[in-house]
């Protein structure tokens, strides 16, 4: 038998991945860069057993059914192929997040799955081949590898398309995320999904493309200044643009509540009397604000009034994955 364990913490985009060019080897359009965070992580741990005549995967102790167990012996079928293996295995994951916050992440399941089974079979694989490898399982989870910030080059091939970590002088350790939780409920359409029907169908896609690198080369130029402001600036018009695109899909669809809106409102507000803080959402209602950590106790002040303390989670920067002996 061979047996490994790892944990991987989920990361948030700031200038977001949205589409993808290649499907099979999940290469995107547009490179992307995140900031990985501390407080939302998976633990998986795998075993590959000549006893055992199929995968199965476990998810907070729970078996989960055939299309989540696909998606895993998919991944599986790829590490496999590569170490020309042919034993079946037992995935077991736990996702810490906290409660009824319904942020389940693939960034972080795929990237702990890659450690586990790099763990296991003892890969002695680079960052960067952890990096392509996790990409193969969910675009995002190749920015989890590491910690910080880190930006995922889009690249032309298997070869080419990974993550890396971005100097940062550990600016991130002076910033927060704050996770406004609107709606617990199941998303309507997946990101795979959503990505999906943007870029087949979308007018507005192409705007998507001419303005998404430029938007990295500011991020990168801020992270490097330690401009919080401009940061922010281009972290918010990004997502902005990311959402805009769902709305000329066909047909149409957007990820925004009535709720999300109103916490875009309150950000704007916010800054207004003097309290520097930008949004981004994903593929889901609930939003996150960027904020530096000496203003956001005054920023949970400020939303506390609309929202309770529960709906309110901090995050700051996490690490990259790490094994568990
Ligand atoms: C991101 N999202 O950059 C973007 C922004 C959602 C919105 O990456 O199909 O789960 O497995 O490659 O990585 C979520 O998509 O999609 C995502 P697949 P993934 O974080």
């Amino acid at each position: 038998m061979y047996a490994g364990k790892a944990r991987a913490y989920t990361n948030i985009a700031l200038i977001k991945y949205w589409g993808k060019k290649d499907e099979r080897l999940i290469l995107p359009m547009n490179s992307s860069l995140s900031l990985t965070l501390d407080a939302f992580y998976t633990e998986t741990s795998v075993y590959f057993d000549e006893t055992l005549t199929e995968d199965s995967f476990f998810l907070d102790g729970k078996k989960q059914d055939l299309k989540q167990t696909a998606k895993i012996s998919k991944f599986l079928n790829l590490v496999r192929q590569q170490q020309n293996l042919s034993l079946f295995a037992k995935v077991d994951s736990q996702n810490f997040v906290p409660t009824a916050a319904g942020l389940a992440s693939s960034a972080s399941g795929l990237a702990a799955l890659v450690g586990a089974c790099s763990e296991a079979l003892n890969l002695q694989l680079t960052e960067t081949e952890l990096s392509r490898l996790a990409r193969r399982g969910s675009g995002s989870a190749c920015r989890s590898i590491f910690g910080g910030f880190s930006e995922w080059q889009k690249g032309d091939s298997d070869q080419t398309s990974f993550a890396q970590i971005i100097p940062s002088n550990q600016w991130e350790d002076e910033l927060a995320m704050l996770f406004v939780l609107v709606d617990d409920g199941v998303k309507d359409i997946s990101s795979r999904d959503g990505m999906k029907r943007t870029v087949e169908t979308s007018s507005f896609y192409s705007g998507w493309l001419e303005s998404v690198e430029a938007d990295l080369a500011t991020a990168k130029e801020a992270i490097t200044e330690k401009d919080f402001n401009k940061l922010g600036q281009v972290t918010e018009a990004n997502g902005l643009r990311m959402h805009g695109t769902t709305l000329a899909a066909v047909p149409p669809f957007t990820y925004w509540s009535p709720e999300s809106l109103k916490v875009m409102q309150l950000v704007r507000s916010a800054r207004q009397v003097g309290l520097p803080c930008y949004f981004t959402m994903d593929a889901g209602p609930n939003v996150k604000i960027l904020v530096e950590k000496k203003n956001l106790a005054a920023l949970k002040n400020f939303l506390g009034e609309h929202f309770s303390q529960q709906q309110l989670i901090a995050a700051y920067a996490g690490p990259g994955i790490e094994a568990i002996p």
